[in-house]
């Protein structure tokens, strides 16, 4: 293949992926990535910015991907001094507005890791909205500052 062929797929690709990022809903995400996992993690967190443009309210539900058994939405919360996490059912993003899952906050549990992860890699993931409407996303893998309020070991508990 030419070069200059390879780089008119790649533009066609950027340009297919730029429309796959708007779908019916609205909702846009930006900077989306997951934290690389040290050896032997069980669960792996992800995050990301949900942008709303639609005039409507979305409800985001819950999210999926083919290289994990599970994913929950959590948040981390400060209780009497001591940090853990607490699993939403739904979390709403307005109209016009942004939901971020950044570390300390907001993120998205990985659960059941079918792979070994590392930076590079990228995740699929699919979040699931209100109303049947599913927005696709694919993650890269990075080396993140450890987050010391999140202990993404073995021992996870609600
Ligand atoms: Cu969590």
């Amino acid at each position: 293949m030419t070069t200059a062929s390879r780089v008119a797929i790649s533009i066609l690709v950027a340009a297919v992926w730029a429309i796959g990022l708007a779908t019916g809903s609205g909702l846009t995400i930006q900077d989306p990535w997951v934290r690389e996992p040290p050896p032997g993690a069980t669960v792996l967190a992800a995050y990301l910015t949900l942008t709303n443009r639609s005039g409507s309210p979305q409800m985001l539900l819950g999210a999926s991907s083919p290289l994990f058994e599970q994913i929950e939405i959590h948040q981390t919360v400060e209780r009497d001094g001591t940090a853990r996490m607490v699993r939403q059912e739904r979390l709403e993003v307005p109209p016009g507005g942004q939901l971020s899952f950044a570390p300390g906050s907001y993120h998205l549990m990985l659960i059941g890791p079918r792979a070994t992860l590392h930076e590079g890699d990228t995740v699929d993931l699919r979040l699931e909205l209100e109303g049947g409407d599913a927005v696709d996303v694919s993650a890269p893998v990075r080396r993140g500052e450890p987050d010391p309020h999140e202990h993404h070991t073995g021992a996870h508990t609600h």
